[in-house]
């Protein structure tokens, strides 16, 4: 089952009070995504929000727009629950009990791994879009809302962060025209809003990663290389896990590597960032380890010690090249 936008945009013009679901760890595509939508559908005279349990990293603040809360009660009645950017209840753990208060189930996402915990009433799968935020663009046009700006520096975000500036294979023709329809917006400044999500980084932030990058531990010749950041080595640099992003990318110019790895141990459990380069399938060692993604890029996570998950997780990325 894949519902055409158009008819998503049907449906949406008659409901009201809707939640609207980021993945956990959210990025720029999941927030951009889902405030993009939020303000359109506020502009259409409806009740909507973003839920989240976590906050919103720095360098994406200004795609909060005034959209999100933790705070399900704020709507007497949900007649809409839609997911973005994800389609399982592993992500977005902890938010369950606010998604069950919605009569309908929505699901909007580009990623090919599928759940099957959720009956969804409706599902919008691209595989193809290179950004959950290229179809929430079009369905935001379906609906017949202007792009505001605010609405254009989401969808921005949303495309520039999910396509590594548009440096990923999955940047299109499609890809290029919605940011030069987001270009003739009044006031629309692409360098300002990368501005706002890539060049924040605080010096610590900018020690971690020196410190990960001088740290990699490499396989098979220098194709594959690992990376790890500890709770200990936060608190040496004085970071939080939201300020490592940017880390997998430098590991990914490195000449020679074909799979990336960044490890990052959590409270909870030990996160995988797996990035092929040209050829590997890491889509493939993330869903056999339970996580999911695209094939040039994926993550899954572990239950057990951050040496142990190297160990467990090396060998297969050699096996993949
Ligand atoms: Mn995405």
């Amino acid at each position: 089952m894949n519902d055409t936008v158009k008819s998503i945009a049907t449906l949406l013009k008659d409901l009201d009070g809707i939640l609207i679901f980021p993945h956990i760890n959210m990025d720029g595509d999941a927030l951009g995504s889902s405030a993009a939508i939020c303000l359109a559908l506020r502009s259409l005279g409806k009740k909507a929000y973003i839920m989240i349990n976590e906050p919103v990293p720095k360098n994406l603040d200004f795609l909060e727009c005034g959209c999100t809360t933790d705070d399900d009660s704020l709507l007497d009645e949900v007649q809409l629950s839609l997911m973005l950017d994800c389609n399982g209840m592993n992500r977005i753990i902890g938010r369950e009990d606010a998604w069950n208060r919605g009569k309908l189930k929505g699901c909007i996402d580009h990623h090919m791994s599928k759940s099957t915990d959720i009956r969804f009433d409706f599902v919008r799968t691209e595989i193809k879009a290179a950004a959950t935020g290229e179809i929430i663009y079009n369905l935001i046009r379906a609906l017949g809302v202007p792009v505001s700006l605010d609405i254009a520096n989401c969808i921005f975000a949303a495309i520039t962060t999910d396509t590594g500036n548009f440096q990923h294979s999955n940047t299109t023709a499609r890809t290029h025209d919605i940011v030069g329809h987001l270009h003739k917006i009044e006031g629309f400044n692409s360098k300002a809003i990368s501005a706002l999500i890539y060049d924040r980084k605080s010096k610590e932030a900018l020690h971690m990663e020196t410190e990960v990058l001088g740290n990699l531990n490499y396989y098979a010749d220098g194709k594959v290389a690992v990376g790890r950041i500890t709770q200990k080595l936060l608190a040496e640099c004085g970071c939080t896990m939201d300020e490592a992003d940017g880390i997998v990318p430098r590991i990914m110019s490195i000449d020679g590597v074909e799979i990336g790895c960044l490890l990052k141990e959590t409270e909870m459990n030990v996160r995988a960032s797996l990035r092929a380069k040209t050829y590997a399938n890491v889509e493939r060692i993330a869903a056999s380890f339970g996580g999911g993604g695209h094939i040039l890029a994926a993550g899954c996570s572990f239950d057990m010690p951050i040496g142990e998950v190297e160990s467990l997780l090396s060998p297969k990325l050699e096996a993949a090249l």
